[in-house]
């Protein structure tokens, strides 16, 4: 006998008690062993979820972002709670010498992709939806974000363009949020780990070492955390210290979508002089997303010690579907090649989803992470942008995959894009946000 799939509304009750039982009061933990304090990028996807359950819960957990900025309009990748089993934790980050971090905070010292402002803007519209004292509320908290995001923004378009290209640079792969995507790999091996360092790899209580980063990797990511630490975290020593840099064209097209948003938030506050300089901002962006498509019509990263652009087909090389464009026909072909045979419409998989790598890559290793597994959250942004630029026929698809895919009620991290196994963790907060949005 087989049992019937879940119904929308059982999937919707199972995900909120997903970001119920994450709920730390101020802030959603990522998920609840693997991941217990907030990540930046995954919290701001999740008020998008909480603001359908209760807005002030939604802004709260907002405010516990903004609260943590650093005085160089850095919002760190991980706010810690109190947690203990994590690594690395607030010790090991080092973050207690960076001048810039508020003191009553504990943080980590590098950043994760910009999508707060986009995430916020769906906040308002949900507030709005709702009316009464939920929009007056959102408005309120609008009024005081604004300034912090527009420091948010300017310090990535500053700080992370040392070269000037106009390409968020990066000195983490933790930053780009696609940890190790073989974005990164030819870059990560110029990082040369002196010695061993010590670790604690508490994740690999909480999930399969299969679906991990190896010990080599962790190596690396260690040594660069001490390489930032061994300069208190100087936004200005950064460039000259660390072995690794990366120009992050996903990050580049998030901020452009990110802008957008702000941009309009700001408008609908007469703060006009923020309005102007993030559609500038925006602007500015999407030209470098677009230049940085190659000939086969794919995004590119940069390495900007080389000064080479990197050509390593993943899920980020279709950043332009993301933020958008003036030339319609590079659109449309990366929307055909996401759709087409070696992604979305591999004959292999079982959902017509976008994986984070095509199962026809030389570096594809499902069950590995960021290296071919199908994520939740990337199937929310890729269906939600493309539903802001109008393609509802995509956003439509999407959506109506990714659906079915988390009728398993598992709330997976991501999953086998074959088999459709959940891997990672399970009950992570910002799948759960994707089923609540798209249902409710
Ligand atoms: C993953 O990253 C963390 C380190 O930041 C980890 O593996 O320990 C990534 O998927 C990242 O994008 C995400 O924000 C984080 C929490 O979900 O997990």
């Amino acid at each position: 006998m087989t049992t019937a799939a879940p119904s929308p509304e059982q999937i919707d009750s199972a995900a909120r008690r997903v970001l119920e039982d994450n709920d730390l009061g101020t802030l959603v933990t990522a998920a609840p062993h693997l991941y217990p304090h907030q990540w930046s990028w995954d919290a701001a996807f999740i008020s998008v979820g909480l603001a359908h359950m209760s807005v002030p819960r939604a802004l709260r957990e907002l405010r516990t972002i903004l609260d943590a900025q650093w005085s160089t309009g850095m919002f760190p990748h991980i706010v810690f709670s109190d947690h203990v089993d994590y690594f690395p934790g607030f010790d090991t980050w080092g973050t207690a010498v960076a001048e810039a971090r508020p003191s009553g905070v504990k943080s980590s010292g590098i950043c994760q992709p910009p999508v707060h402002a986009y995430c916020l803007e769906k906040v308002v519209r949900i507030a709005h939806a709702g009316g009464g004292e939920d929009a007056s509320v959102a408005d309120a908290f609008v009024r005081e974000a604004l300034d912090p995001l527009h420091r948010w923004h300017s310090w990535l378009s500053t700080a992370r363009n040392p070269g000037g290209t106009g390409i968020v640079e990066i000195y983490h792969g933790w930053e780009s949020g696609m940890d190790n995507s073989p974005r990164f790999d030819a870059i990560y091996d110029r990082v040369e780990v002196p010695e061993r360092i010590e670790m604690d790899r508490t994740d690999l209580k909480h999930a399969d070492a299969s679906e991990r980063p190896s010990d080599t990797e962790y190596q690396r990511y260690l040594h660069l955390v001490r390489q930032m630490a061994s300069v208190a975290f100087d936004d200005d020593a950064l460039p000259s210290v660390m072995s690794f840099r990366f120009g992050d064209i996903f990050m580049t097209a998030l901020l452009a979508v990110s802008a957008e948003s702000l941009a309009r938030l700001a408008d609908q506050h007469g703060r006009a002089d923020i309005a102007s300089a993030e559609r500038e901002r925006a602007a500015a962006c999407r030209r470098t997303v677009e230049g940085s498509v190659g000939e086969d019509g794919l995004c590119r990263d940069y390495d900007p010690i080389e000064r080479t652009w990197l050509e390593v087909p993943s899920l980020a090389s279709f950043s332009l579907l993301l933020c958008g464009g003036e030339d319609q026909e590079l659109l449309a072909g990366q929307r055909s090649t996401l759709m087409g045979p070696a992604w979305m419409g591999h004959p292999e998989n079982l959902y017509r989803l976008p994986p984070s790598l095509s199962l026809d890559s030389p570096q594809v290793r499902p069950p590995e992470y960021w290296r071919g597994p199908v994520w939740p959250i990337m199937n929310w942004l890729f269906a939600s942008t493309a539903l802001d630029r109008g393609d509802l026929e995509f956003a439509a698809l999407v959506r109506s995959e990714g659906l079915t895919q988390l009728t398993d009620l598992k709330f997976g991290e991501y999953y086998e894009p074959r088999t459709g196994e959940p891997l990672g963790s399970h009950q992570q907060s910002w799948s759960a946000m994707a089923a609540i949005d798209w249902i409710t």
